[in-house]
């Protein structure tokens, strides 16, 4: 295909940066859905004649022609219902996640799944073909998108073509149960940079290709037939930090953190857990934890409350309403139990808030605990560190999330372990001040130093360094 495009930088996504709205006069609208991605992605997007391929959410909506948003090209790819059902809720969130995620909920495997996933990754790589300038970069994200890289390749031999996996790779013990586990090495292998958030899951996509397509491997590149080299390497993400900061210094935010407190009658220690509503985030496991501190007389209502903040998601997937239930009923229980009036034990929303309420309760909580059963990163660690700019509060943390391997001075937990969980959360809790401060000061620096900018122009480095024979590379980020 003759190359048809203007942009020198595409980003693949499954979803669009911005959510549709419908306008009063019945016309559609677009609203920014501010993510760390895409104010990270910004500068460099806007110094390359950028385009954003992605779902704008919804469904049968095939018509949508590419808009301007903002100084951003924003390119539409429509889903059907029976997609968002096959492709969407289906192979990626009730095959891939669990699978990519220990099988903490057992994968599903159909047919008529995958072959959904084909055709819209076909068509996800069509719409990058027609974007894309001659030479141009292309960076495709996550799990959603894993056979884009080499159907891309197909059409366009000349691009420099990046991938980037959000979410854990797995060991071979469970990614080689997948039916379609040829399909979709070979399908990231059409990249020339796979990155992933832990070396650990770079050594287990390596050790997969060398025992399951049979590629010569060494160290971090394997070697193909044809000659081309395709690298695996580690790029843990990160938030935007000083965003961030800067939010949680704000008056406005600072108000509403004295608030928050205040509303929940001053307790002695505000807890605070947020998630997506996700039965990998480990939330019941860390209810119950905390609950039975209370049960077992270390703390009592007046001393502590724990805020869980539960953001809804992928509701119409059952494993996701199962969760919800159980949660639901779970919260109940605790606070039937030991609640007093006005005093519940556990502080239950199941609902998302702007960004400035998020930086609001991460200014109140005195311990945010954070216990996923396994996570690719979690940004949401990193974001309540970013908010302490006073080097106080205690952050709990999962072995098992990426964010573990930077955030060493946190508490960390064994997400299964809640004996060993009950421990951590009190020690955190009665933590003296010297030593929380020195943790959260470690923390800190490394949240400062090493921000989603520093993520991004690391990928994008490295993946221009692939390929020394190729021409173009993508510009750097003007400074404003
Ligand atoms: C995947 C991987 C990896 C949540 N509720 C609200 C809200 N959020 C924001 C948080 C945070 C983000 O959503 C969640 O990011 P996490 O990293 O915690 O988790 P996943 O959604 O599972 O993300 C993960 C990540 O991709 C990036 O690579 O770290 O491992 O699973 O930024 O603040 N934001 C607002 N209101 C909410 O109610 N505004």
């Amino acid at each position: 295909m003759a190359p048809t495009g203007t942009a020198d930088l595409v980003i693949v996504a499954n979803r669009l940066p911005v959510d549709r709205t419908t306008n009063p006069d019945g016309s559609v609208g677009w609203r920014r859905s501010p993510g760390g991605l895409v104010s990270a992605l910004e500068p460099v997007m806007r110094a390359n004649d950028g385009a954003w391929i992605g779902w704008p959410g919804g469904s049968g909506d095939s018509d949508l022609e590419p808009f301007v948003e903002d100084g951003l090209q924003l390119v539409p790819v429509g889903l059907s219902a029976e997609e968002v059902v096959e492709f969407y809720e289906g192979f990626s969130n009730s095959t891939l996640w669990p699978l990519y995620h220990d099988v903490v909920a057992k994968p599903e495997f159909h047919r008529e799944w995958f072959d959904s996933y084909v055709r819209v990754n076909e068509r996800f790589a069509a719409r990058a073909a027609e974007i894309a300038a001659e030479g141009a970069t292309v960076w495709v994200q996550d799990y959603q998108l894993q056979l884009v890289p080499q159907m891309l390749r197909d059409l366009r031999p000349d691009l420099r073509i990046g991938f980037y996996l959000h979410i854990p790779f797995p060991p071979t013990e469970l990614f080689q149960q997948l039916p379609w586990r040829r399909q979709i090495l070979e399908g990231l292998l059409g990249a020339d940079l796979v990155g992933f958030q832990l070396p650990g899951a770079a050594q287990n996509f390596i050790r997969l290709v060398r025992q399951r397509v049979g590629h010569k491997t060494h160290r971090d590149m394997v070697y193909l037939p044809d000659g081309r080299m395709v690298k695996a390497a580690a790029f843990p993400i990160s938030i935007d930090t000083a965003g961030f900061e800067e939010l949680a210094r704000s008056e406005t935010v600072d108000r509403r953190a004295r608030a928050i407190r205040e509303a929940l009658g001053n307790p002695g220690k505000i807890f605070l857990g947020i998630d997506r509503l996700d039965y990998t985030k480990g939330i019941y496991a860390r209810l119950r934890a905390f609950s039975e501190l209370v049960a077992d007389g270390h703390f009592g209502v007046e001393d502590a409350v724990f805020v869980q903040v539960a953001t809804p998601s992928r509701e119409r997937v059952e494993q996701y309403r199962i969760l919800r239930d159980d949660i639901d009923r779970l919260v109940g229980r605790i606070n039937g139990d030991l609640g007093r009036i006005g005093r519940p034990v556990i502080s239950y929303l199941h609902s998302s808030y702007p960004r400035e309420e998020m930086a609001a309760l991460y200014r109140a909580a005195d311990v945010m605990v954070v216990t996923p059963y396994r996570d690719g990163m979690n940004l949401v660690a990193k974001e309540y560190v970013a908010c302490r700019y006073d080097n106080d509060g205690a952050l709990v943390l999962s072995e098992f999330a990426g964010a573990a391997e930077e955030l060493r001075q946190a508490w960390l937990v064994n997400p299964y372990d809640i004996n060993g969980m009950k421990q951590a959360l009190l020690a955190a809790h009665q933590a003296d001040p010297k030593d929380r401060g020195r943790r959260m000061k470690a923390m800190r620096k490394t949240v400062t130093e090493k921000d989603v900018a520093f993520w991004a122009a690391r990928f994008l480095e490295e993946l221009s360094a692939t390929r020394p024979d190729h021409g173009k590379t993508v510009r750097p980020a003007r400074k404003s």
